[in-house]
């Protein structure tokens, strides 16, 4: 049930900043990383999304990158994305911050998003850091290379790298500057991320998170809605904005 306190504080909120994680592309079909059915069920994260995993086993590495964006490419955005695309066209000031890689917001249409560990749908050179789209699709036989001949791994960022320090300076001003600050589909056990819901907090914003289970953040937030962020979504936009 989304209160009315709630609805007055977005309504008349002049900041809204959201960060979100795996679980909001999860009815979209691509699988979290951390759930029953999680990407790290079958794979070591430290294997794959590391630096020392990728020079250890790139073809390793490529191959689940691969497959990972086979998926993302035969996905749409879902209900929760739109919503959260039409939230921005509503807020005068809005941030969508995410730990996705997939592209699906850009897709659904907002605009103002930081992408803060990287997208998988760019390839970046390991020897010239030339940052370009992926055209191979993750079929062309042996490993990616770059015109310099430097090889080529995904522009996301791995355990143990820094995040893009643009992006990441402005999550934090988003974080600390915002009224209102949703907390959607992260286990927000990923450093530094999972520090925004609780730097907003303690800003004096009102946090609330929607999850359809209980995190580590959970017990911070001021209201937590136990939905699936593709349900939840619209219903709050509906709510707020009549829309
Ligand atoms: C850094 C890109 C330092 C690649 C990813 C000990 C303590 C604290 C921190 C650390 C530590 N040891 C190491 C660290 C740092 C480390 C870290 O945090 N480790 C954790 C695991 C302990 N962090 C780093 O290494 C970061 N870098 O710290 O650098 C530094 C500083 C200076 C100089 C040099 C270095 C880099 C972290 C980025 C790693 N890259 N991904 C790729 O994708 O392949 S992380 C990966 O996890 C994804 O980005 C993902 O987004 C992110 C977070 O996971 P979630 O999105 O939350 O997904 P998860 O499955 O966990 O949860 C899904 C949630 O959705 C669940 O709660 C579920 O209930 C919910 N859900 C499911 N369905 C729905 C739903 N909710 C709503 N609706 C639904 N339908
Ligand atoms: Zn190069």
């Amino acid at each position: 049930m989304i209160s009315n306190s709630l609805i007055s504080r977005m309504k008349q909120a002049r900041c809204i900043a959201v960060l979100t994680g795996s679980g909001i592309s999860a009815e979209s079909g691509i699988p979290t990383f951390r759930g029953k059915q999680g990407l790290w069920k079958q794979y070591r994260p430290q294997e794959l999304a590391s630096n020392a995993g990728f020079i250890n086993d790139p073809e390793l590495v490529w191959e689940w990158y691969a497959m990972r964006r086979e998926i993302i490419g035969s996905v749409s955005c879902n209900t929760g994305h739109k919503a959260l695309a039409r939230m921005e066209d509503f807020v005068p000031e809005f941030w969508l911050i995410t730990q996705n890689v997939d592209g699906l917001h850009q897709q659904a249409g907002s605009k103002n998003v930081l992408e803060l560990h990287g997208n998988i749908m760019r390839n970046r050179c390991t020897v010239c850091g030339a940052v370009s789209p992926d055209t191979s699709s993750g079929s062309s036989k042996g490993l990616p290379t770059c015109p310099c001949g430097g090889l080529l791994r995904p522009d996301v960022v791995w355990f143990g790298e820094s995040l893009p320090a643009d992006s990441l300076h402005l999550a934090f001003k988003a974080s600390k500057k915002c009224d209102v600050f949703l907390c959607i589909g992260t286990s927000a056990e990923v450093q530094p991320a999972a520090s925004l819901p609780i730097i907003a907090k303690e800003s004096g914003a009102w946090v609330v998170e929607i999850n359809t289970e209980t995190t580590a953040v959970t017990s911070h937030v001021d209201e937590s809605f136990n939905k699936p962020a593709g349900q939840m979504l619209p219903g709050l936009v509906k709510a707020v904005w009549g829309s």
